[in-house]
């Protein structure tokens, strides 16, 4: 025969990996795509999710997603800072204004840009999700302005922008994975950290740390890739069907993620945790050294212009 249509193509198990728990609206959204695709491919495609972190921590699982030895990974965008410039632009502090922006950006042409950047670094991007916005949260008291955060160890994402970032704010940054968090703010390792209000009640971070300042900094969303080097193997039409699959799955993360919002911000308040507002405007004026150094390149710079000028 020597023609292999869709149909009669290989059966095939893509495993993902997925640092949060099973509830959670990333993973939740991987089951979506994994019921859309084997529903669409008639059971022959189907996603093997491996969620709260079996397979290693986010730095890990990107080196595994790039040899291949794992066909996807979900994570954050802004661990892959150091492997992907065009990365850096969305994980710069104060860049999207609002979830709505950041939405049309990486709906956009600039989110189809960075994506195209991840297949020279031997990543295929399928989707971006939503992560809300980091802000700082600390032991004694809430962070009310740079000053504020003088000295303290603070966590940030194994990324130079991110360390870079709370160094200008005056802080320690200290480099950690994602697992580590708790149990070092619990031992006072650290002094802070910053998150989302989703994963700051999931992962516990609130029980040791019960101050949340809304400086909301970064909006960096979230990723799921593929490995190129199984990607390349793939028949066209299996490639076409993950891709749509994924692409589907983002409303349902949309959806998941406004709802989950909710429910973290409820149940803090029941715990007695209210986030406080502050002042932005010190915080976000303390980054201009971070975008020199960061958005460096004509073509980083170019990213940055038209996400800016994107209403
Ligand atoms: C969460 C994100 C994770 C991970 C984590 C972290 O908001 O969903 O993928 O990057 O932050 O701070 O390490």
């Amino acid at each position: 025969m020597g023609f292999l249509s869709a149909a009669s193509a290989p059966a095939r198990e893509l495993r993902v990996a997925d640092t949060h728990p099973q509830a959670y609206p990333t993973v939740q959204a991987l089951e979506h795509m994994g019921r859309l695709l084997a529903e669409r491919s008639n059971g022959r495609l189907t996603l093997k999710i491996f969620h709260s972190r079996v397979l290693g921590e986010e730095v890990e699982t990107i080196q595994q997603t790039l040899a291949g030895a794992l066909e996807m990974t979900r994570v954050n965008l802004t661990p892959l800072n150091a492997t992907i410039p065009e990365t850096i632009v969305a994980s710069l502090p104060f860049l999207f204004t609002s979830a709505a922006h950041m939405h049309r950006v990486v709906d956009g042409p600039v989110g189809a840009e960075i994506g195209r950047a991840f297949e020279a670094h031997g990543f295929v991007l399928l989707a971006y999700y939503d992560s809300g916005a980091r802000s700082f949260y600390t032991h004694d008291k809430p962070i009310q302005r740079p000053a504020d955060l003088k000295g303290l160890r603070i966590r940030v994402q194994q990324s130079p922008l991110a360390e870079a970032m709370v160094a200008a704010l005056g802080a320690r940054p200290t480099p950690l994975a994602y697992g580590q968090v708790a149990v070092a703010l619990k031992t006072r390792l650290i002094d802070g950290a910053e998150n989302n209000l989703p994963s700051y009640h999931d992962a516990g971070h609130y029980l040791a740390a019960g101050h949340y300042a809304l400086t909301e900094h970064v909006m960096a969303p979230e990723v799921l890739m593929m490995s190129k080097r199984v990607w390349d193997q793939l028949p066209a039409a299996d490639r076409a069907l993950i891709r749509q699959a994924a692409a589907d799955s983002v409303p349902e993360m949309r959806r998941l993620w406004a709802e989950r919002e909710k429910i973290a911000a409820r149940a803090l308040a029941d715990a007695g945790i209210v986030p406080v507002a502050v002042d932005k405007a010190p915080f976000q004026a303390a980054m201009r050294p971070v975008y020199d150094r960061f958005a460096a390149t004509p073509a980083l710079k170019d990213l940055v212009r038209r996400i800016q000028a994107t209403r």
